[in-house]
């Protein structure tokens, strides 16, 4: 049988750390990648038996050392079927005239920039294999705009024009490019824009049923799947109590 191998970036929580450890469950030898090198460790411990593992440890705005790192993975992990381009986060939420510019580089240089790095190391690769899978996690802010998103909201616009993109350019190759586009989903992701203010953070996920990254590791699963001829390009899931990018049924 042939080995299969996914590589997921941003595995060290969330959405990445649930869609890492379904894609082991699936028979996926993995490649997780982050910048928390304990908690890839971590990761490590929580994967099926006999799951072969290779943990990359890096900050994906560092253009140098995306190419660096991905272009020397041994051989045997060169083989890659699946790329999800997960790493990612809000930081800060701000009117735009007030918006912090470190915010905004770090919003563009790791939603946008790092995902360009990471895809355009692994692609050729699919390319020259005419096989591959690419599932991008954008948002329903990349959906929608809504007050003080501005900038998470462009650069999830960006993820999904990316997307598209994407879709576009490698399709004679015969490769799936796929975009998820979750609302809500209680991770780390709130305490990440709130920089650290715990209770703010945990007012977002208050008063209705969030997703769970659970719930959108499922759904990659689910994609991945499908037959050969059959690709979920576009996806937006939402809680139940999520109507749209602003509006939630929240007990009161
Ligand atoms: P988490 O904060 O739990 O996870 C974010 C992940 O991204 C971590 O593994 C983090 O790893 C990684 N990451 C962040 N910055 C960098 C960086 N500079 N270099 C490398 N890795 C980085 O949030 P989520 O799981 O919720 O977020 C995952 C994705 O889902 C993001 O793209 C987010 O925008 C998107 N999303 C989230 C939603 C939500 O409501 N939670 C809804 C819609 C989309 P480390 O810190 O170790 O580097
Ligand atoms: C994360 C979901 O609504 O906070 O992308 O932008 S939201």
């Amino acid at each position: 049988m042939e080995r299969k191998i996914a590589l997921v970036t941003g595995a060290t929580s969330g959405i990445g750390w649930s869609t890492a450890l379904t894609l082991a469950r699936m028979g996926y030898d993995l490649i997780a990648t982050g910048r928390r090198e304990k908690r890839l460790d971590e990761l490590a411990k929580a994967l099926p038996e006999g799951t072969k593992f290779l943990p990359l440890v890096f900050d994906v705005r560092n253009r140098e050392k995306v190419f660096e790192i991905l272009g020397t993975i041994p051989e045997d992990w060169e083989n890659i079927q699946v790329l999800v381009n997960n790493a990612g986060n809000a930081h800060g939420m701000d009117p735009i005239q007030t918006g912090n510019l470190d915010d905004w580089d770090a919003m563009m240089d790791i939603n946008v920039k790092g995902l360009l790095y990471v895809s355009k190391a692994i692609i050729p690769g699919m390319i020259e294999r005419k096989n591959g899978i690419i599932i991008n996690i954008g948002s329903i802010a990349g959906k929608e705009v809504y007050p003080n998103g501005n900038v998470y909201c462009g650069s999830k616009h960006a993820v999904d024009a990316l997307t598209k993109g994407m879709r576009i350019d490698l399709n004679p190759y015969g490769i799936k490019v796929i975009g998820i586009h979750p609302g809500l989903v209680e991770t780390e992701f709130s305490e990440v824009r709130f920089k650290g203010d715990t209770e703010r953070a945990e007012k977002v996920y208050q008063g209705y049923e969030p997703l769970l990254a659970d719930d959108i590791a499922e759904i990659v699963e689910f994609v991945v799947n499908r037959p050969r001829h059959v690709v979920l390009a576009d996806i937006v899931v939402l809680p139940t109590a999520q109507a749209s990018a602003t509006l939630v049924n929240k007990e009161s």
